[in-house]
């Protein structure tokens, strides 16, 4: 069968990699397939939403060099909202540059991004260089890291041979944990999919966001994990509500695809 008619629980269970079993059984445990896309500009309101929304998402979603007063302390006190509220950090990184420099970016600098993020991810426009370098200093830390196969943006260029090739090296990487994409893209290994543009909100917005529902995303595409922003803590929103709210769409989507 297909690994998007597998439980969580059972992918859990026989998955080769010790993060994805970590974040598989977080899933299975909480009964959310949501992450957080956090994209607030101060320590104090990233605190504030991950402790709010915390105990509905698998995974918290960064973007470090948002914040204006970025500093370890935030870092810390990440770790313990992950250790309180049971989640994964990701940090939305995308990095892009040649092997030796992405070592330096991920491992170093102001964030040391490996030192805290589970989860990163890259686009492979370098060559495979780029997945090597990255995997030199996030193997041995138990790191994983995504692919950026596609993306949600209106005339993204992220298509046809150029997603199948992101396919073709994320098989053959064990550093490489998934991709971000709009679907389960292969069975040869349970790679997962986390998917952004996510929304029930709105179809998009005016720099060519473009959002598509969970249901079509978990239940019909056979994604695992939606990623969503402004829909929960957009102008006006109650974050707590509409994170319940996501994570009952995003948990029914996988519930039914289970049916399929
Ligand atoms: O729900 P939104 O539109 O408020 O936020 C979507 C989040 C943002 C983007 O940086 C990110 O998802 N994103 C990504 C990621 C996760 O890599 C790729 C992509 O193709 N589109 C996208 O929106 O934090």
């Amino acid at each position: 069968a297909s690994f998007s008619q597998k439980t969580y629980a059972a992918r859990a269970k026989e998955h080769p990699h010790p993060l994805v079993r970590e974040l598989l059984s977080t899933m299975e445990r909480k009964q959310s397939n949501l992450s957080l896309a956090a994209d607030v500009a101060t320590k104090a309101e990233l605190l504030a939403l991950a402790d709010l929304v915390g105990p509905h998402i698998c995974v918290l979603k960064t973007h470090v060099d948002i914040i204006a007063d970025f500093d370890a302390d935030l870092v810390a006190q990440l770790q313990a909202l992950a250790a309180k509220h049971d989640f994964l950090i990701f940090e939305d990184r995308k990095f892009a540059d040649i092997g030796n420099t992405v070592k330096l970016q991920y491992g170093g600098g102001v964030y040391r991004i490996a030192d805290w993020a589970h989860i990163t991810n890259c686009h492979v426009i370098p060559g495979e260089g780029i997945i090597e370098g990255l995997a030199e200093v996030g193997a041995a830390k138990n790191r994983g890291l995504l692919l950026l196969a596609e993306m949600s943006s209106k005339g993204m260029l992220a298509t046809g041979a150029y997603t199948d090739r992101n396919v073709e090296m994320a098989v053959r990487n064990p550093f490489v944990i998934g991709f971000i994409g709009s679907r389960r893209f292969t069975e040869e290994r349970d790679l997962i999919t986390m998917t952004p543009g996510v929304g029930l909100h709105a179809a998009g917005d005016a720099l060519g966001q473009q959002y598509r529902t969970p249901e079509t995303i978990v239940a019909e595409n056979g994604s695992d994990i939606i990623i969503v922003g402004r829909g929960i803590y957009g102008p006006g929103k109650d974050p707590v509500a509409e994170a319940q709210r996501y994570r009952a769409a995003g948990w029914a989507a996988y519930e039914r695809r289970l049916q399929r």
